[in-house]
């Protein structure tokens, strides 16, 4: 397949950057480019992630999407993909996040991972990611696609920076050796009511197999998943959409709870 030129992935960073800032739809953009290969759309997210840099933003961490297979499924999908974390999408325990900005946000509960040494693919496996992990952290992901009512295939979202727009952490940080990622629980409630219930294993079977999936999948273009990186590995939950008004309450086995509210 035909790779999309340059001066169209510079155009195409540029409106689904704009998009994310402003908090508006577009329409899928394979719809209007659908020789767009995987390949462009990463050039497209990485393009988008030079630009933000470049207006003064740092970027402070990576995001593991799609890495459950009922998600897969349920967005039909064939893979997991990542995006990056800009400085202004976090938000500490507690917070008030204003929902005007976001177009139709999304919460799913994950485990965060800091690291303390570099993981470069390819070839990281589970035991390079669980021995260059600093701590681990509850967080509580807000993903926002921009893609009208969440319609989109692969390529699409991997543009859009993987529907990244906010997240929400704090608790307690943990050595991961005292933790077992895999069995860890998670309850999710919105406004008092429980409405999701997870454990780690629904991210690739351990949370820590989507920390090598993402360095592998980095390495792919030559980059590095950096020491000090904050990292999103994946939902443990279905995303819930969430209101004006409403609270979120998210309970982590071991890791403390997050609470938000949308206003
Ligand atoms: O973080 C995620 O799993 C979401 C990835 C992008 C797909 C979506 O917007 O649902
Ligand atoms: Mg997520």
């Amino acid at each position: 397949m035909m790779a999309l030129d340059k001066k169209i992935i510079d155009e195409l960073a540029i409106h689904c950057e704009k998009a994310e800032v402003e908090a508006y739809e577009i329409t899928k953009i394979t719809d209007d480019y659908p020789e767009m290969t995987y390949e462009d759309a990463y050039d497209i997210q990485w393009k988008a992630r030079a630009n933000k840099e470049a207006k003064g933003h740092k970027i402070v961490g990576m995001k593991m999407g799609l890495t459950s297979q009922a998600k897969m499924k349920q967005m039909g999908v064939p893979n997991p993909c990542y995006g990056y974390l800009a400085d202004y999408f976090a938000y500490g325990d507690g917070a008030e996040i204003k929902i005007d900005e976001l177009i139709h946000p999304k919460v799913e509960a994950e485990i965060a991972f800091v690291l303390k040494d570099d993981l470069t693919g390819p070839g990281c496996h589970i035991g390079d990611v669980l021995a260059a992990t600093d701590f681990v952290m509850p967080a509580v992901e807000i993903i926002d696609s921009r893609y009208k009512d969440f319609k989109f295939d692969l390529k699409s979202v991997i543009a859009d920076n993987s529907s990244s727009s906010r997240y929400v952490t704090g608790g307690r940080m943990r050595d991961i050796k005292d933790l077992d990622l895999k069995t860890l629980g998670v309850v999710m409630e919105i406004n008092g009511e429980v409405v999701q219930l997870g454990a780690g294993a629904a991210v690739l079977g351990h949370p820590a197999t989507a920390i090598a999936m993402l360095a592998n999948m980095m390495g792919e273009r030559g980059e590095i998943l950096k020491a000090g990186s904050y990292i999103l590995s994946g939902a443990i939950t279905a995303a819930m959409s969430v209101k004006k008004g409403d609270n979120v309450t998210v309970k982590f086995q071991d890791l403390g709870t997050l609470t938000m509210k949308f206003v």
